[in-house]
């Protein structure tokens, strides 16, 4: 259901999960997608997201159950996941971040969309994003997020919002000491991005930097030409406001880099050879 240009109040999308209404299909689906991503992530995606799925006890079971989850995500970190029917305004959507509350479809995709959604299901949204929020710091971060994205509003700049959360929450590559890690959900509810992001030579791989990721365009549709990579898996951008009003100021006169372009003040990690997208738009 696409509610995008709704109401702004959290309370007109948050619903019961419903969780007795799941069939036997919806869970063998849930245990499909979690048991093959869990290990296509091993030595791949942070320690951290591990540890959260883990201790939040979402696993191979079956679709979570929100009340059971939320217990220990609230304990760990004062956060709580609140089910709603899909994409919710961007309004609503800060506002529930501001209040540590975390918007994840409840819904489940069909058997024969294993691999492709349109729209962000509950496999997605908890599998992939709700392990990293049992970290406090990453909670913070996606607090903050939420009330820049209050602030963003007023000043016309929701664009650089959606940038910075596409190219960390969702995108998000980040430097350990055992290699490069996925910390982006997006990347780590997906098989096939899993690999293209930490191992194809296509992409580029640029060190983080707040006002370059939020000059950058993305692609909706297929594996990033881009991704920006963090400097370790707590390093993720303060988003304090007195700074941000400025930035965005500044990056009103500097153009949108386009997501495959390289710009002389990036630190390269790994200049990507483009060869994925090539050979697709050729066909
Ligand atoms: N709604 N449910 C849901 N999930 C999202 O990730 C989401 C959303 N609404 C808006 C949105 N994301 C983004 O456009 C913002 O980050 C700007
Ligand atoms: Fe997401």
């Amino acid at each position: 259901m696409n509610t995008a240009n709704g109401s702004d109040d959290p309370r007109d999308y948050i619903r019961d999960q419903g969780f007795e209404n799941y069939t036997e299909t919806d869970h063998a689906t849930w245990r499909t997608l979690a048991k093959r991503q869990r290990e296509i992530l091993k030595g791949r995606i942070a320690d951290q997201f591990l540890e959260g799925l883990e201790r939040l006890g979402i696993g191979e079971e079956g679709i979570p159950d929100f009340r059971v989850m939320n217990q220990r995500l609230k304990a760990a970190t004062g956060w709580e996941v609140m089910a709603v029917p899909g994409l919710i305004p961007d309004l609503a959507f800060f506002r529930m971040l501001a209040n540590r509350q975390f918007p994840a479809g409840f819904w489940i995709r069909k058997p024969e969309q294993l691999d492709y959604i349109e729209e962000p299901d509950i496999f997605h949204d908890v599998f992939g994003h709700v392990p990293l929020i049992m970290q406090p710091i990453y909670a913070d971060y996606l607090e903050s997020y939420g009330k820049a994205g209050l602030v963003a509003a007023e000043h016309g700049a929701l664009k650089y919002l959606a940038r910075l959360y596409w190219y960390t929450v969702e995108f998000g590559l980040a430097q350990t000491p055992q290699g490069m890690r996925i910390v982006g959900a997006g990347i780590a509810s997906s098989p096939g991005e899993t690999i293209f992001a930490l191992e194809s030579p296509s992409p580029n791989r640029v060190a983080f930097d707040l006002g370059r990721v939020m000059r950058t365009l993305y692609r909706i549709d297929d594996y990033q030409e881009t991704y920006f990579v963090l400097d370790g898996v707590e390093a993720w951008p303060s988003l304090d406001i007195d700074r941000l009003i400025p930035l965005w100021k500044e990056l009103e006169g500097q153009g949108e880099i386009e997501p495959g372009q390289i710009q002389p003040e990036d630190r390269i990690l790994t200049q990507g050879d483009g060869s994925y997208h090539r050979a697709k738009s050729k066909t």
